[in-house]
């Protein structure tokens, strides 16, 4: 009936995945408010010193963990360098002769000491990467040629070292959808390589979380949670933001059940301090690593984002100083010349921004170059844009969207670049992108939003991850910040010389 409140997608937004109540079953954890308190918190599962499950609340770190391993508790909370990172206490210990090792991770949330016992995983054998392999891996990532190359050595790295079925580089657009830019992977789990996935798979609240925590393992889509006990019923839900156990979202389990991956681990790649992809892993079967093995991803996925960046950096400055040269060989001409426009060759202009047409236009002339829409499209767009032109430019890689009269002349003008040189005189120049139409393979038809289901009042994923292609038309590639400071470096001298040779006229006429 209609007064039955339906399960939306900002749902999905609202689940407070930091606070879930429960752990993942392979380990146990503990938490108090401090390093001489009582432990407040446990999961159901503990196996401490002090006895099992709700045996161990009440109980002093000392009783639950050992003398030793209370006291480099207690160490690690006096270090400085100790702050929010968990913290390998101590390998392979064990509360007892019958119980499995256990390797302790500290960290403080929310004014608790939060240890996790997870239980020992022996993964050397695949983990390989010892600190002399790290220079050469360096070494070997530096040379490659392009940021795609990069990525890819990235992702055939990081499954050498977990052994997963599928490794995947996962960047983030403006609106976060996410595309699979590099992959490596073995036969057992499908490729993704080059297909979109839509925002929504990934809600906001888990982009935030990934932002603090860097890291993230689902040893098993289908595991028990174990219900996390407090001292009282008064204290407030416990938060795991940092713990390495938190139980997952049973939105995403079932997200990944519907797409066959029966464990995932996936690392935050940043950049500037926003979160610009993911470096994400998947079995088939449920796996579990060592804490150092995720660490190591951690290293590599930072490792990446750096040389991503450094790689940006130089692609810019490569841009730049092949931009700085047609400058220069333009202003040469333009000082000689009587009248600046005389000195504008088509080479030069379009070669500039990277163009593929441009036209100047002064009052009702046009003087065009390359390929541009016809002189009346050019005069109307001038109308148009000239009050939009704000610091003397205007930029945009999807014309035909802020501006549909361009109509079917966004086959040569999918971006505009244009720059004002004397609005008194209705004087401009523009610069114009051919439209580049390109194929976007979905993983499932993005429009088709994921629903409630009619026995529910929650969410579920989606099921089908078959790919959907979308054309794309009305843009073109985007402006480079060294193409628009060309055009800005460009517009100064330009209208240093407009003025100079307006000067130089009154003086003539007076
Ligand atoms: C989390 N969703 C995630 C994560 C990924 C994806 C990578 C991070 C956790 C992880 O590493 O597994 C999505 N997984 C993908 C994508 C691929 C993949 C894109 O394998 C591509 C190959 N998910 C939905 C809907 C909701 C939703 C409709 O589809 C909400 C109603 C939620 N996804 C959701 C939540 C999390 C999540 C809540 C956080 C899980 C957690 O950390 O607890």
């Amino acid at each position: 009936s209609e007064n039955i409140p339906q399960a939306d997608l900002s749902d999905c937004e609202r689940e407070p995945i930091h606070i879930p109540g429960t752990i993942q079953p392979h380990g146990f954890l503990l938490a108090a408010r401090g390093i001489d308190a009582l432990i407040s918190h446990t999961s159901e599962n503990s196996r401490t010193l002090a006895g099992t499950g709700a045996a161990v609340l009440g109980r002093t770190w000392e009783q639950a963990l050992g003398v030793s391993n209370a006291r480099a508790l207690r160490r690690a909370l006096d270090d400085p360098s100790f702050t929010v990172n968990p913290l390998s206490l101590a390998s392979g210990w064990s509360p007892s002769s019958d119980a499995s090792p256990v390797t302790l991770i500290a960290h403080t949330r929310g004014g608790f000491i939060i240890v996790e016992g997870e239980y020992a995983v022996d993964d050397a054998l695949h983990a390989g990467l010892e600190g002399h392999e790290l220079p050469p891996l360096l070494a070997r990532m530096g040379k490659t040629s392009s940021a795609t190359e990069l990525c890819v050595l990235a992702a055939e790295e990081t499954r050498r070292l977990t052994a997963f079925d599928r490794v995947l580089i996962y960047q983030f657009d403006a609106d976060w959808n996410g595309t699979v830019i590099a992959e490596s992977r073995n036969d057992v789990l499908p490729a993704y390589l080059n297909h979109r996935f839509p925002a929504f798979d990934i809600p906001k609240q888990a982009r935030d979380l990934y932002h603090i925590n860097r890291l993230r393992l689902i040893a098993s889509n289908d595991y028990q949670p174990v219900r996390l006990l407090a001292v009282s019923s008064e204290l407030p839900p416990l938060d795991l933001t940092l713990s390495t156990l938190r139980g997952i979202s049973p939105i995403h389990l079932e997200y990944m059940r519907n797409m066959g991956t029966g464990s995932s681990m996936s690392a935050s790649i940043m950049r500037d301090g926003k979160l610009w992809g993911l470096l994400s892993c998947h079995g088939r079967e449920p796996r579990n690593l060592s804490f150092a093995t995720r660490s190591v991803c951690d290293l590599l996925a930072q490792i990446l984002s750096m040389q991503l960046a450094a790689r940006e950096q130089s692609d810019q400055l490569a841009r730049q100083v092949q931009l700085r040269k047609v400058l220069t060989d333009l202003l040469a001409h333009m000082t000689d010349a009587v009248d600046f426009t005389t000195a504008l060759d088509s080479s030069h202009m379009l070669e500039l921004t990277g163009a593929h047409g441009s036209a100047l236009v002064r009052e009702g002339e046009i003087i065009r170059y390359g390929i541009t829409p016809p002189d009346d499209a050019i005069l109307k767009l001038r109308d148009w844009v000239g009050p939009r032109i704000t610091g003397g430019l205007f930029q945009t890689n999807e014309l035909p969207f802020v501006y549909p009269e361009i109509g079917d002349d966004a086959s040569v003008a999918g971006g505009l670049l244009a720059i004002s040189i004397s609005p008194v005189e209705q004087c401009y120049i523009l610069w114009f992108r051919a439209e580049l139409v390109t194929t976007v393979l979905w993983s499932g038809e993005p429009h088709k939003l994921p629903s409630s289901g009619t026995d529910t009042l929650r969410m579920h994923p989606r099921k089908s991850f078959d790919t959907w292609k979308e054309t794309v038309r009305g843009r073109s590639s985007p402006w480079l910040q060294a193409e628009l400071e060309a055009a800005m470096i460009f517009r100064s001298a330009v209208v240093d010389i407009v003025l100079k040779q307006a000067a130089a006229k009154s003086h003539l006429l007076t």
